[in-house]
Parts: C-alpha cells; structure tokens; sequence
C-alpha cells in the first residue's frame, strides 16, 4: 500500500477502532427476547455499518406480528437505552489491534485523519476509549439521511476535512462500509469480517498486520 498517494484516512469506528460488537449484540438480543423475536450471532452480523433503523427492519424480519412506526420507534430507543448503558462499560481494552499504530503512521506522513460511522453514538465512544482528541474530523450518523451503503458518511468527512474523495483511503469492517466507500470514490482497506471482502482496494485481517 503507497500510504503518500493519499491526503487523508477516514476510518469507520465499530469494528475498526472499537469493538463494540458484543455490546451491539446484546443489547439486540435484550430486545429480541423481550419481543419474543429470534436472533443470533449471524443475524448481528448483517447488522455492521446498518442505521439503527434499518438495522431493525432486519431484526424484524424474524418477528411474527407488524409492528407499527411508532412501535418500531420504541423499540428503536429501548434497544439503544441498552446499548448506551453498556458502553459505559468500555475503556482502552476495547481499542482494535494496531489502530492506534495505525493512525500515528498516518499522521507520521502527514495525512489527515477522520471518523466515518454510521453511529449516533460516536462521540460516547470516542471518550469512553479517551480517542476523542486524536481525529481532524468527525463524520457520523447524526450528520447523514442515508447510511451506509450510501456514500454520504463519507463525503461528510472529506468535505470536513477540506481534502477532496479522491484522495481518501477509507478503512472498513463491513460490506456495507465497503460499498460506501467505493460508491464515495475512495480507496478502501477492507479489513476484519469485511477482510475478504473481493471488490476492497486492499485487505487485511486487522490493521495490526499492517504496522
Ligand atoms: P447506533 P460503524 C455502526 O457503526 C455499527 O456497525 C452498526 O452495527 C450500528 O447499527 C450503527 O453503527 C448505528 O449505531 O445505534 O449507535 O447509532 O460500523 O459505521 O462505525
Ligand atoms: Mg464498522
């Protein structure tokens, strides 16, 4: 990878910088048993990069009954009241291998680095890992209509940055993410569960083999 043909870095947060994954999970799974609605681990797994929202509606395909918007609503929050309640929890442990290496490299050859996350939740976990001085620029659920595999994240973050699409390598765990970044005009280092992921421009299993 030719680090200096790029202006800057824009790295998704779950499942790149944090794990939130087990978090993400079980707060799903509260929900879902309180419902009576059947979930598991491969289902969470399509939730990675997804809007709240959307990620729902993927939840709810195993559901018996309709719910209504304003159900749906409820259900929406009553999942996040979970989630947040659980990232209280997260510290630095939570940090991804060679993240941090990873951004100081960046930095080191003078690109700048930014957050692209589908979450409203960004700047909560940011603290709670105490990364949220280290970012030129942040990018994330509350900015954007459509989510990820829209391009719209990242976009967000190229024009906060002031650096154009084209010269930004995003960084992403989900084929969600993946998409986004390709329909953004960006290069994408595919890694983790999006790892093998074949129309990524580069790929690794965690940004710790790349340091
Ligand atoms: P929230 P990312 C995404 O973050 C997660 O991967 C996805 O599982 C979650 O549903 C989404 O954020 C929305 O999160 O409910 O906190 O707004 O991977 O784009 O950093
Ligand atoms: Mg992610």
């Amino acid at each position: 990878m030719n680090f200096k043909k790029y202006k800057a870095v824009i790295f998704d947060l779950d499942g790149v910088i944090v794990s939130t994954d087990e978090c993400h999970y079980e707060a799903w799974k509260m929900l879902s048993d309180e419902e009576g609605i059947y979930f598991d681990r491969e289902i969470n797994q399509r939730l990675r990069g997804v809007s709240r929202m959307e990620s729902l509606e993927i939840v709810l395909e195993r559901a018996q009954k309709q719910y209504t918007d304003e159900e749906k609503l409820e259900m929406a929050t009553r999942k996040n009241n979970y989630y947040v309640e659980k990232i209280q929890t997260l510290d630095q442990s939570a940090i991804l291998d060679g993240a941090l290496e990873f951004i100081d490299m960046a930095k080191s050859v003078g690109l700048k680095v930014a957050i692209g996350s589908s979450s409203k939740n960004t700047m909560t976990i940011l603290k709670q890992v105490q990364c949220d001085g280290i970012f030129d620029a942040i990018a994330d659920g509350n900015d954007i209509k459509n989510s990820k595999p829209a391009p719209d994240v990242f976009l967000v973050a190229a024009k906060k940055l002031g650096v154009n699409p084209k010269d930004c390598m995003v960084v992403e765990d989900a084929y969600a993410g993946v998409d986004a970044a390709i329909s953004a005009g960006m290069d994408v280092l595919a890694v983790g569960y999006a790892g093998t992921y074949e129309i990524a421009t580069y790929s690794a299993k965690s940004l710790g083999e790349l340091i």
